[in-house]
C-alpha cells in the first residue's frame, strides 16, 4: 500500500495526479500548510526539506518500503513501477523528457516564485512582472507546440503532460491572465480536464 502526504498545490496535485493516472492504490493524508503540519518531527524524518508531496511505497522494489519527496521523482516513480506512460521507444523519450522539464522545473519554480512575492508583506511589482512574462512566455510556446499536436511530447499523453497539467491547473486557478487567451493550450487543458483520473485527483 502507498501512502501520500499532500496538499492541493501544483507539486501535491502532480504527486496525485501520477497516483491516480497509474491506476496505484494509495491512501492520501492531507498536510495543512498553513498550520505547519509539514514541519513536525514526524513529517520531517520523511522528507527534512518539511515540504510536501511525500510517499511511502511500503512495497516498494524488493519488497522494500520507499519514502520519497519531489513531486517529479514521484511522477517518475509511479510510471515506472506501473509500466503506463513512457514512450517505450528510446528515439521518443527526449522529446518527453525536455517537456517533463519544462513543467517541473520551469513553470512550478517559476510559479512558486511569483506566488513568494505576491504573499510578501511588500510585493515588489516589477519583481512580479518578470516572473509573470517568463511564465507567460513558457505558455506561448505550449500554445504554438499545441497547434501542431496533441499532447506535451506527441500523440500520446505521458508523464510530461501529468507534470504540465499541475502546474497549469493551479495557474489558471490563481492568476488566469496568464493562460488567457491561448486557444491550443485551452484545447489541451480541456482534454486533460475531462480525464476521470485528473478530475479525482483535484479533490483535495
Ligand atoms: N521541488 C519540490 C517542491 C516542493 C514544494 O515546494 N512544496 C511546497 C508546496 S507546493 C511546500 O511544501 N511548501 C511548504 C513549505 O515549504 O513550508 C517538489 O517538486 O515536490
Amino acid at each position: 500500500m502507498i501512502d501520500l502526504y499532500a496538499a492541493g498545490t501544483s507539486n501535491g496535485m502532480r504527486a496525485r495526479i501520477a497516483l491516480e493516472e497509474c491506476g496505484l492504490a494509495y491512501t492520501l493524508h492531507p498536510v495543512n500548510l498553513q498550520k505547519g503540519e509539514q514541519k513536525t518531527a514526524e513529517f520531517l524524518a520523511m522528507n527534512p526539506n518539511g515540504q510536501i508531496p511525500v510517499m511511502v511505497d511500503n512495497d516498494g522494489p524488493g519488497g522494500k518500503k520507499v519514502t520519497l519527496s519531489q513531486s517529479t521523482a514521484i511522477l517518475l516513480y509511479c510510471a515506472e513501477k506501473s509500466g503506463k506512460f513512457m514512450p517505450n521507444d528510446p528515439a521518443a523519450r527526449p522529446a518527453m523528457l525536455q517537456a517533463l522539464m519544462n513543467a517541473s522545473t520551469d513553470i512550478t519554480p517559476v510559479f512558486g516564485a511569483l506566488f513568494a512575492v505576491l504573499q510578501s508583506k511588500e510585493p515588489h511589482a516589477p519583481t512580479a512582472q518578470i516572473f509573470k512574462d517568463r511564465l507567460r512566455g513558457f505558455f506561448k510556446v505550449w500554445d504554438d507546440r499545441f497547434a501542431k499536436q496533441k499532447c506535451c511530447a506527441g500523440d500520446d499523453v505521458s508523464v510530461a503532460d501529468f507534470s504540465l497539467y499541475a502546474g497549469y491547473a493551479r495557474i489558471k486557478g490563481a492568476a488566469a491572465d496568464l493562460v488567457d487567451g491561448l486557444p491550443n493550450l485551452a484545447r489541451w487543458g480541456e482534454m486533460m480536464t475531462a480525464r476521470p483520473a485528473i478530475q479525482r485527483a483535484l479533490k483535495f
